[in-house]
């Protein structure tokens, strides 16, 4: 298998016992490699870079050696005064020297270390979690803001960059086959029907950044709930994983994906539309997590467009699935014919559930400030 002749090709010691294939990601492939020592096991992260998504790997490679390194000195300088043990993985170079092997065919892999006893979550049940989903995010976005975001590379060009999804969304319905997937399906059409209706909406972000109210950081990207890491035996927030996307960015864009990803407790996958909505406990929480970590950086004007995000990256997210499922699955990974359609379906339910809250939302923004 291509997977085991390249997992012995890292600067790890031991002899190759297994590698199991994990994770829920919806972009690369990733594995837990396991090798024995005399004394010991190692343990290690494994991926495959998808190169339809991620076109210049060596540059995700390069952000992620640079803001890693920065944030683990950030981490052990702050450890003395620090409540628990944060952690975040560290790139294990390969025994060519370089951070990443190349398969025979091209394919870019790359092996990371193990945040140890810990879980990731696919959902949020309860306000501890998103608690610590807001906090780990919050810790995450302070310790790299003093990072020089013109040292970082733009590894996804257009990412969260909503106004270019729509337009990528009007290109995939001018052809044949996503036009008759719509007028297959009743859903499709009623899908279409709400994203007509937020075109202005979807400028809200770009709009406030080209004003000069909001400016370019470096932010995670990627921030869902399966990305933080649950330390097994304090229940505690320990790090924050998968750093593919991080880059410059709003930071809203990650504190919107923080939020619809752990304030909805029926998940992104369900298919009982019912039990979707943004859980305003489950968000009160996670705002008191982030706002811990986060008050010091952000600006009034963040503030302000707090709220936005939470509706426009929920959006976002909808249509990016929902452009995939007409374009024929194309970008995100799926197990079943329609599960683009549902994803869409399950994002633009929450964000109709999120604009019916928008004052209870703002409550909670604006009383813990
Ligand atoms: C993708 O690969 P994964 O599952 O971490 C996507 C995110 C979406 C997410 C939704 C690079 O993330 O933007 O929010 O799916 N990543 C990329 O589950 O497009
Ligand atoms: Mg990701």
């Amino acid at each position: 298998m291509l997977a085991e002749s390249i997992a012995t090709q890292f600067d790890v010691p031991g002899r190759l016992v297994t590698l199991q294939p994990i994770g829920s990601g919806n972009v690369n492939d990733t594995y837990r490699v396991i090798l024995r020592t005399t004394f010991s096991e190692e343990q290690y992260i494994l991926q495959r870079i998808n190169q339809k998504v991620f076109k210049n790997p060596a540059a995700v490679m390069s952000n992620m050696k640079l803001v890693t390194d920065h944030a683990h000195a950030r981490i052990a300088a702050e450890a003395d005064k620090a409540d628990r043990i944060w952690q975040l993985p560290r790139v294990i170079g390969a025994l060519s020297g370089e951070d990443f092997v190349v398969d025979d065919e091209g394919g870019y892999w790359r092996a990371l270390s193990l945040i140890a006893s810990t879980t990731n979550y696919d959902k949020v049940s309860i306000p501890e979690h998103a608690s610590e989903a807001g906090r780990v995010l919050g810790h995450f976005q302070r310790i790299i803001s003093d990072f020089p975001i013109d040292a970082l590379e733009d590894t996804l060009p257009g990412f969260h960059i909503t106004p270019n999804y729509l337009a990528q969304y009007d290109e995939i319905i001018k052809e044949q086959g996503a036009r008759q997937r719509l007028e297959a399906s009743s859903e499709a059409a009623r899908l279409h029907q709400f994203v007509e209706a937020r075109r202005d909406f979807a400028r809200v972000l770009e709009d406030a950044r080209l004003r000069g109210e909001l400016t370019e950081r470096p932010i995670h990207g990627d921030p869902k709930i399966t990305n933080v890491m649950i330390d097994n035996f304090t229940g505690k927030g320990t790090a924050i994983v998968d750093l593919d996307t991080v880059k410059p960015g709003l930071i809203h864009y990650d504190f919107g994906d923080a939020v619809r990803s752990s304030c909805n407790p029926a998940g992104e996958e369900t298919n009982d539309l019912k039990e979707v909505k943004l859980d305003t406990d489950l968000f009160s929480a996670l705002v008191k997590g982030y706002l811990l970590e986060a008050r010091g950086f952000l600006s009034d004007t963040d503030k302000g467009y707090l709220y936005d995000s939470v509706r426009l990256i929920t959006f976002e997210l909808g249509l990016r699935f929902f452009a995939d499922y007409l374009a024929g699955d194309l970008y995100f990974k799926t197990t079943y014919g329609s599960q683009n359609l549902n994803r869409a379906r399950v994002q633009f339910a929450l964000c109709e559930s999120i604009e019916t809250r928008e004052t209870a939302m703002r409550e909670i923004l604006e009383k813990n400030f």
